[in-house]
């Protein structure tokens, strides 16, 4: 079990760059492990770092065996694992299986006409009406072939038909390949979405989505690729990108005795701030919601004896210390704690150690994502382009991603050239890792905190959950549980101060966001606090 380990998730290309190219690579972060040890962190999830195009940054994989010049050599890699397991860590790669890239061999053969490699996709003589995650049609035609292709993202991001049992068997390949390379974790892609039906429908109810997500075969074909590949190892830790799915169909994939997935992560606590379940409409974040998820997921995972995985932050997510905080220490450290503390494997994601907050730009051309591109043409159709802006401020994928401030010298210490891939944060709360390092009171020395308590203390780890205060308008509260020893969890969502109420007084504080140092029956909780108390 994974339960006493932390996830750190590289964004290498903007990680940092050692070359000169604009863009993070392997020797940036070999560089920078002893800062990742010090952290406390047991495993390194980089994303996609095959060769691609790179139109969606590396989750268009051209070459899944080889590393992108971008980022380096084979030898860097290797360097890299190696360094990695010297301090104890190990590296979780990024599996992209759902689909490739219209630039693998296997679709260029397709499209040369090769009917072997036409079954490696979907290709069809007739379109249906399902809808790209990334807006447009799922289906793009091909005008020699006189055929369409099923794209469920990008164009350039082909979906790869898994009922091929060739296919399925070169995966497999891929995946082992790593391994023996010494891999010992893997992120899977959008892996709910793998199982489609061989005949295509319209959907008269929505986009397409009811038809290929959770799919009939799905389960079965995890289950296969676990015993082909990794289940043959031990301690490999797997982690499933679950696409709209549900707490029923989660606890299956997660459930070890179906030897599946190790742990999951779902989006449904990262939708409460959508109107109407629309990402691109804006809406204030609903605190009722976030918890009724929360607790709801948590139990159900509980009760199966499975894990989830913690999180509220990744490179497709806005910054969560903006999203839900307002870019303070006590917002970055209530919200860490809070969801940190919680029964499952925490996750964090580069940047959020330090408080990084949201990119701030102003203007489109300061964006990279192809999925905020998209939108931007799509929305012009019924909004302004300064509503728009306003919209991608909040809700782009790039906000995620801006490269990590390192220092205050040439572009925060980040790359030496001119031009790095994709601007800095704009933010003036913004904090350096530098300047976290030297603050002993600081966001990253706070996760230290947390990722220590992750380690060392049976509670935190295996200990049971159980929510209090369920209706209480500001407050997330919960007690872990293990043996004898329970510890109560407040986390204060809002700028307010609000009064709570213990049983007794008589506990120890355990961790604190404020410098309490004594607890009284009655007391105001301050903004963003987080409080947990040994009862
Ligand atoms: O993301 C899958 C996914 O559906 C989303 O998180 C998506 O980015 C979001 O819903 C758009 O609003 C994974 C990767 O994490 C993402 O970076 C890739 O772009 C995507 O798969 C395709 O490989």
């Amino acid at each position: 079990m994974f339960n006493d380990k932390v996830v750190y998730q590289i964004y290498p290309k903007s990680f940092k760059d050692t070359n000169g190219n604009g863009m993070g690579d392997l020797q940036g972060i070999i560089s920078e492990l002893d800062y990742l040890e010090n952290l406390g962190v047991d495993i390194l999830w980089l994303t996609p770092i095959f060769i691609s195009p790179q139109n969606d940054n590396g989750y268009d994989v051209e070459d899944y065996y080889k590393v992108d010049p971008l980022f380096g050599t084979d030898e860097d890699l290797e360097e890299l694992i190696k360094k990695t397991k010297e301090r104890g860590m190990e590296i979780m790669f990024d599996m992209v299986l759902n689909h490739s890239s219209t630039a693998h061999p296997w679709f260029q053969k397709a499209l040369a006409g090769d009917k072997k490699y036409q079954d490696y996709y979907f290709f069809t003589k007739e379109s249906v009406n399902w809808q790209s995650k990334f807006g447009g049609s799922a289906f793009e035609y091909v005008e020699e072939l006189d055929l369409y292709y099923l794209h469920l993202f990008d164009k350039t991001q082909a979906d790869l038909n898994w009922a091929n049992d060739e296919v399925f068997q070169e995966l497999c390949k891929i995946v082992n390949f790593w391994l023996e390379k010494g891999i010992r974790g893997f992120r899977f892609d959008v892996i709910n979405l793998i199982s489609k039906p061989q005949d295509f429908e319209d959907d008269l109810e929505g986009d397409g989505r009811r038809f290929y997500t959770d799919g009939r075969h799905a389960h079965e074909y995890l289950h296969r690729l676990n015993n082909a590949t990794f289940g043959r190892y031990d301690g490999v830790m797997t982690v499933g990108e679950l696409s709209s799915t549900s707490i029923e169909e989660a606890v299956k994939y997660a459930n070890p005795k179906n030897e599946e997935l190790g742990t999951i992560f779902n989006f449904h606590h990262l939708k409460v701030d959508y109107k109407n379940s629309d990402k691109w409409a804006l809406k204030d974040f609903d605190l009722q919601e976030f918890k009724d998820i929360m607790i709801s997921w948590q139990l159900a995972m509980q009760e199966e004896d499975t894990l989830m995985s913690l999180f509220l932050n990744n490179h497709d997510q806005p910054r969560a210390v903006s999203r839900f905080g307002d870019d303070s220490y006590e917002a970055a450290t209530m919200l860490a704690s809070c969801m940190q503390l919680m029964r499952g494997v925490p996750f964090i994601y580069q940047g959020e150690e330090i408080g990084l907050p949201n990119a701030y730009f102003v203007t489109i051309k300061d964006y990279r994502d192809i999925e905020s591109l998209n939108y931007f043409k799509i929305l012009k159709d019924t909004l302004s382009e300064a509503e728009i802006l306003k919209i991608l401020q909040a809700r782009s994928r790039d906000n995620g991603r801006t490269p990590m401030p390192w220092n205050h010298s040439k572009n925060y210490g980040f790359t030496n050239s001119n031009e790095p891939w994709l601007p800095l944060s704009k933010s003036d709360d913004l904090k350096t890792v530098e300047e976290n390092l030297k603050d002993s009171n600081s966001i990253y020395h706070f996760y230290q905190k947390l990722n220590k308590l992750r380690h060392e203390d049976d509670v935190i780890s295996k200990g049971s959950i159980r929510f209090l205060n369920e209706n209480h308008p500001s407050l997330l509260v919960y007690i872990r549980k293990y043996e004898n020893k329970e510890y109560l969890h407040i986390n204060n969502f809002y700028k307010d101060e609000v009064d709570y109420e213990l049983i007794n007084n008589n506990g120890r504080i355990v961790l604190n966001n404020y410098k309490r140092k004594s607890l009284e029956k009655t007391f105001q909780l301050s903004p963003y606090e987080t409080l947990v108390i040994e009862l």
